[in-house]
């Protein structure tokens, strides 16, 4: 039995550490440790309840605006304020801009990397400026330390990268075109929100930004230019991937049990449905199940707590204590979140069509349990919601309301669910004396991240850890893929 240890897994967002036992070559146990403690929920105790969009926003800088939205949510749920219709097309244009550029950077910034074989660059003779400026830089470093690869493709771990040229090279192309449109759909989501990645508009009771013809038109070409690339670069390239690597089809398979709050809300129904999913089962959501658990985690213990009256006391020397994260399970089930649990959900509620799709991608569903069915669920979801876009851009309607007024209210309980990038995203809050009381987050990457629960049973990245072979321990690539097909954001798990 030996002990590899990657830390820091680098090409994410937070401060993640993986430790496996491995047997034989293959990982036969896991632990998955969130390593900063920064505290969201005692800074927002005591603070005026209406800050808290702004202040929770700051618990990331990937996911702002679903911290942004949930957190209006809880607000507008604690106080019984309705939003207007524009207020709801608005966020689900900011949030949908935000998806874009999430999934984006995260296929082609943070995982691409770990299917790319860098060295090709020496060889290339395209006339990208970027690229040759990269290969003089390649060149030079070859010469005088004899390392590769340079920046900013850095790290990169050694193992099996393809020997297909023409893929190398096309997919580093797209790894500096995809900065363009991820530009483009930062700026789609800033033209409502005020500014990105932080929004300035997303308020209890709507959005602040009025609806005007030239934003609404500036909107629609920028979105035009970001589906032309999702379709015909991104889904393609995670297609090409997956014919490159189909061990990766099947590794990583996870825990089975799937979870999504529901997202984009269309006038009482979420064009991306919430539900509970267990080995093939769809069940409808009972927010009652959901409890937070810190046996394994470096909090003060007690009974796992639903998150109403959820408590965040630090115990940074806890004894059996692994991780910053705390543990959320929904009945007792550790669950996996994120675009293929709202895919699969999606498709078991017969809004996304998801047997055609992967029959015209020549996949099997039993397939998506895996690295590469992760990749293709984001970059399918990418296309989906990009397409929908364009309904909820032709809905705004121009001079009408997009933020309701309402008295000030000094107590109350309220909860606001939401999908973030990453999976599902909760804000608890308690108002008491016009002041916050109590403030509890769990958070998409909580959930995918979780250390071991009540039982010791594992969370959903662990499992999935759990029967990877690995060529090199020294290296570690093949847990690091499975990893980041999670796309973790750490500093959101822990907050
Ligand atoms: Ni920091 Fe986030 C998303 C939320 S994370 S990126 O998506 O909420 O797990």
């Amino acid at each position: 039995m030996t002990r590899m240890v990657i830390d820091p897994i680098t090409r994410i967002e937070g401060h993640l550490r993986i430790d496996t036992e491995n047997q034989g070559g293959e990982i036969v146990d896991a632990w998955s440790r969130g390593e900063m403690f920064r505290g969201f929920e005692a800074v927002l105790t005591g603070r005026d309840p209406f800050d808290a969009p702004v202040i929770t926003q700051r618990i990331c800088g990937v996911c702002p605006v679903s911290h942004g939205i949930a957190s209006c949510e809880a607000l507008e749920n604690a106080f019984a304020i309705e939003i207007p219709e524009n207020a709801r097309l608005q966020r689900n244009l900011i949030l949908g801009a935000n998806f874009i550029a999430s999934h984006l950077t995260h296929f082609y910034q943070l995982s691409a990397l770990d299917f790319i074989r860098i060295e090709s660059l020496l060889d290339y003779r395209g006339s990208n400026s970027t690229l040759n400026h990269l290969k003089g830089w390649a060149e030079q470093e070859i010469s005088s330390r004899k390392i590769l690869p340079v920046a900013p493709f850095l790290p990169h771990l050694e193992g099996d990268y393809p020997k297909d040229q023409k893929w190398n090279i096309q997919a580093l192309e797209h790894y500096l075109q995809s900065l363009e449109i991820r530009k483009e759909s930062h700026k789609m989501a800033a033209l409502f929100g005020g500014k990105m990645p932080h929004t300035a508009t997303l308020v209890a009771g709507g959005v602040t930004s009025s609806v005007q013809a030239d934003v609404v038109e500036n909107f629609r070409t920028r979105l035009l230019r970001v589906r032309q690339f999702v379709d015909d670069v991104y889904l393609p390239d995670v297609q090409r991937a997956a014919e490159l690597f189909p061990a990766y089809r099947r590794m990583g398979a996870g825990v089975k049990s799937y979870l999504s709050f529901g997202v984009f809300d269309e006038n009482g129904h979420d064009f991306l449905p919430s539900g509970f999913l267990n080995e093939g089962q769809l069940h409808s959501l009972d927010l009652s199940l959901i409890r937070e658990g810190t046996r394994y985690s470096r909090y003060r213990d007690g009974a796992p707590k639903h998150p109403s009256v959820g408590v965040t006391e630090p115990d940074p020397e806890k004894e059996g204590g692994y991780s910053w994260l705390k543990a959320p399970r929904y009945g007792g089930s550790a669950c996996e979140v994120g675009p293929l649990a709202r895919l699969l959900i999606a498709a078991h509620h017969n809004v996304f069509p998801l047997t055609q799709q992967l029959r015209r991608l020549g996949w099997k569903e039993a397939e998506l349990n895996s690295v590469m069915g992760r990749h293709l669920a984001r970059a399918l979801e990418t296309a989906w919601i990009a397409r929908r876009m364009e309904e909820w851009l032709d809905r705004l309607r121009g001079g009408e309301a997009t933020v309701s007024s309402y008295g000030p209210s000094l107590s109350g309980q309220g909860e606001g669910l939401i999908e973030a990038p990453r999976g599902a995203l909760g804000h608890w809050i308690h108002v008491e004396k016009g002041r916050i009381r109590r403030y509890q987050c769990i958070v998409p990457s909580t959930w995918n991240f979780s250390p071991a629960g009540e039982k010791g049973d594992k969370g959903p990245v662990e499992t999935a850890l759990i029967g990877t072979s690995v060529a090199r321990e020294s290296q570690g690539l093949e847990a690091a893929r499975v990893v980041r097909s999670f796309d973790p954001c750490i500093a959101c798990a822990i907050h």
